[in-house]
């Protein structure tokens, strides 16, 4: 697919044809453009003028940009990613990027720049605490799994957007790189040589491969809600209210994912996010905040679940959906949240695109911190069925992570 990519020479001019970018920064008064794309898969550029207005443009490119053209890969992510910020952002803006321009033509997404925001991982890398944004993102997903869902949009609205969503490409990036080549390497893997054994143990667990089937079946069919569908700590935009620490706030972006599946993926991934940044954080020693890390996963919880009781008068239906139903649905929703973070963790250790909580430990630590990460999915995935209390997660992940540390 031929289509011109933006770059930092041609930017001025590409937001002076569009009104949508030209009434918020003036083209003939930039005074930066800056290339910030950290990410795997896109170009991102921040331009600012002497005004002090500035606008992110996030293109996509036709291939992954992790590996390069040898993978290519749909553009027309864009046009998911636009629709899934302009319909989360329609059931609480406080909580996602605004989008102001989608280009149909070029893949080009306008949108708000977070100039004071940074992406959490870095900050919880860091040792920042960031208070309050684990339960904003219960939130942000509490709101869209009612909005999107039959619980909160009109059945026959629902069913022409869960359509609209189709998002086949990059479900299988997930389907391949999360459920399946963790136990199926085509090449892709990787890990320390000291942690070979402990990949090999993971790839063969009977017992885990079974729940990792389980856990993708769900993926391809539960399509429950307008998830994010890539829900970790670098899609997550984070400010300080006041100050660096204390009250913060909090943007979900990068939802070039999004699609309709089940609402557990995207509070699963939370969790194994905050599970990855405390092996890093018990592999340095740093327990207070291993600890605190811990601590998000029932804050995350909690914020998703105050949401969805309080969005649950309003449901559409209530004939045959009762308070039962919703009891059930939370049931359900944590089981599915505890496997997936299974399956979102072990990922980050083995697969391609790991994270840099664990990858940028220096070897002789991260050896401790990738077998722990590695045994806690295991042993998550094997206590399912005599617990799913949050609790039992944090101390089961707490003893796991400092029983494997090295040094
Ligand atoms: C090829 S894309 C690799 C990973 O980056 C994204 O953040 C998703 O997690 C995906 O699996
Ligand atoms: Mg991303």
């Amino acid at each position: 697919m031929e289509y011109e990519f933006l770059s930092a020479e041609s930017v001025a001019d590409y937001i002076r044809s569009k009104p949508e970018l030209s009434s918020r920064v003036n083209a003939d008064r930039i005074t930066s453009v800056q290339e910030v794309g950290d990410g795997n898969l896109n170009l991102v550029f921040i331009v600012a003028d002497n005004l002090g207005s500035s606008v992110v443009l996030k293109q996509a490119l036709p291939y992954v940009r992790l590996v390069g053209p040898d993978w290519p890969m749909t553009p027309f992510r864009a046009q998911k990613e636009a629709e899934a910020l302009r319909i989360h952002g329609s059931f609480n803006q406080s909580l996602v990027p605004e989008v102001f321009l989608y280009d149909s033509d070029r893949f080009v997404i306008g949108m708000e720049n977070l100039s004071n925001y940074r992406v959490w991982r870095g900050a919880m890398i860091e040792g920042l605490r960031h208070e309050c944004v684990a339960s904003q993102m219960g939130e942000y997903v509490g709101e869209l799994a009612f909005g999107t869902s039959v619980l909160g949009m009109d059945a026959e609205k629902q069913k022409r957007l869960m359509a609209d969503s189709i998002n086949p490409e990059l479900c299988k990036i997930t389907e391949d790189l999360v459920f399946t080549e963790p136990h199926n390497d085509i090449g892709r893997n990787s890990v320390l040589k000291e942690n070979e054994k402990d990949a090999q143990e993971h790839a063969n667990d009977v017992d885990m491969i079974r729940a990792m089937g389980e856990a993708k079946w769900k993926f391809m069919t539960s399509a429950e809600a307008l998830i994010h569908g890539d829900l970790h700590t670098g899609s997550v935009m984070v400010a300080a209210n006041n100050g660096i620490e204390g009250p913060s706030v909090s943007k979900a972006f990068d939802s070039e994912f999004a699609f309709y599946g089940p609402v557990g993926f995207d509070l699963g991934a939370l969790w194994a996010n905050y599970t990855l940044n405390a092996a890093r954080s018990v592999a340095l020693g740093n327990d207070d905040y291993a600890d605190w890390a811990l601590s998000l996963i029932n804050e995350t919880w909690v914020g998703f679940e105050k949401t969805i009781r309080s969005r649950y008068d309003n449901r559409l239906d209530k004939r045959v959906w009762r308070e039962g139903m919703l009891e059930d649905r939370l049931s359900q929703w944590k089981l599915d949240a505890w496997l997936f973070s299974a399956a979102k963790m072990s990922r980050r250790i083995v697969g391609l695109a790991k994270v840099a909580d664990v990858e940028q430990l220096e070897p002789s630590i991260r050896i401790g911190a990738a077998r722990g990460t590695l045994n806690l999915a295991r042993t998550l995935v094997a206590r399912m069925s005599d617990t799913t209390s949050i609790e039992s997660y944090m101390a089961i992940a707490h003893e796991t992570l400092h029983r494997y540390k090295t040094v």
